[in-house]
């Protein structure tokens, strides 16, 4: 029985479909799991890796390690973005994790609008079901309630702090008929980033002067939070959005320079083509009118230059 006959009789079953590719980490190439981004501030003692030793599910699963404390946090985290149209749907997110002397670990889940990019809501199993300190396989999961302007959902398995952790078992799939009161989102960056060409300097400088006094900027009502580890997932979930942003805006921007850069120089072959076509018109004219200095050399056309220099 091949393999697209089992998905088909999967899918008839009524089989939950994930969303996720690559979810049990156990497909690798390079010795990194296929489908996965990796980031890791550069720090000596903080890595993330593929684990043979520690698998919820399958044989492998991803981990991230810090030894010693960041400065400034900045969440390091193994990603998936995912393309597939969930507008409007009911997610139910899932995963498996299992901490060492952690401070905490999390998944996040992220929804993104391209043109402009916005994100439109944000929310992670720190929220209500925080894994942290020595702590065996636990499942967590979140609900999500896709906003209808999404393009692209982020799944971000995230640790916070210090010490180990461990994911496995990740699942993004469709909430099937009964469906729960959604969670609220995180509230609202007033001043979020769009990929708008212009103000991308305006934006990463912004960036910079607000990435220490973050919460305190957008989020006044934090230190009323009673929940310490409520509260620092609050602040690391609003640094991660904007991270995220900035980078989605920095690659917006790249493309935008391709494409002037291909405009202009498209604009630039037009010119000197018309350049060329008037010379030749002027020369033509000059002939014609018989009034061409005979003891003077006619100045050929660049194009003519140009062969003469190249030739042997
Ligand atoms: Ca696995």
């Amino acid at each position: 029985m091949n393999t697209l006959l089992l998905v088909i009789l999967a899918f008839c079953s009524g089989a939950e479909m994930n969303f996720l590719r690559n979810p049990g980490f156990e497909m690798l190439r390079n010795e990194q799991p296929v489908s996965w981004q990796l980031f890791v501030m550069e720090k000596e003692g903080s890595y993330g890796i593929i684990d043979w030793a520690n698998a919820a599910e399958g044989t492998h699963s991803i981990k991230l390690h810090n030894e010693t404390p960041y400065q400034e946090e900045p969440m390091n985290n193994w990603s998936q973005s995912i393309a597939a149209n969930l507008r409007n749907k009911t997610l139910l997110v899932t995963g498996h994790i299992k901490t060492r002397a952690a401070t905490e670990a999390l998944i996040m889940v992220q929804c993104f609008r391209r043109r402009p990019l916005r994100e439109l809501s944000s929310l992670s199993t720190g929220r209500e079901t925080p894994v942290y300190g020595d702590s065996d396989w636990t499942k967590v999961e979140l609900e999500v309630s896709v906003p209808g302007e999404t393009d692209f959902v982020m799944v971000r398995c995230v640790l916070v702090g210090t010490g180990s952790a461990w994911f496995d078992d990740m699942s993004v799939a469709e909430k099937s008929a009964m469906k729960k009161p959604a969670k609220p989102a995180l509230p609202r960056i007033p001043t979020a980033p769009t990929a708008s060409f212009d103000s991308l300097d305006k934006h990463l400088a912004d960036f910079d002067r607000k990435s220490g006094t973050l919460l305190e900027s957008y989020n006044p009502e934090f230190r009323k939070d009673s929940s310490p580890f409520t509260s620092y997932t609050n602040i690391n979930e609003l640094k991660l959005r904007e991270i995220s942003a900035a980078q989605e805006a920095i690659m917006e921007s790249n493309r935008a320079l391709r494409n002037l850069n291909a405009e202009l120089v498209a604009q630039m072959k037009e010119l000197q083509a018309e350049i060329e076509l008037l010379k030749a018109q002027m020369i033509e004219i000059r002939e014609g009118a018989g009034g061409s200095d005979d003891t003077e050399e006619r100045q050929p056309a660049p194009a003519q230059i140009e062969r003469r220099e190249t030739e042997p």
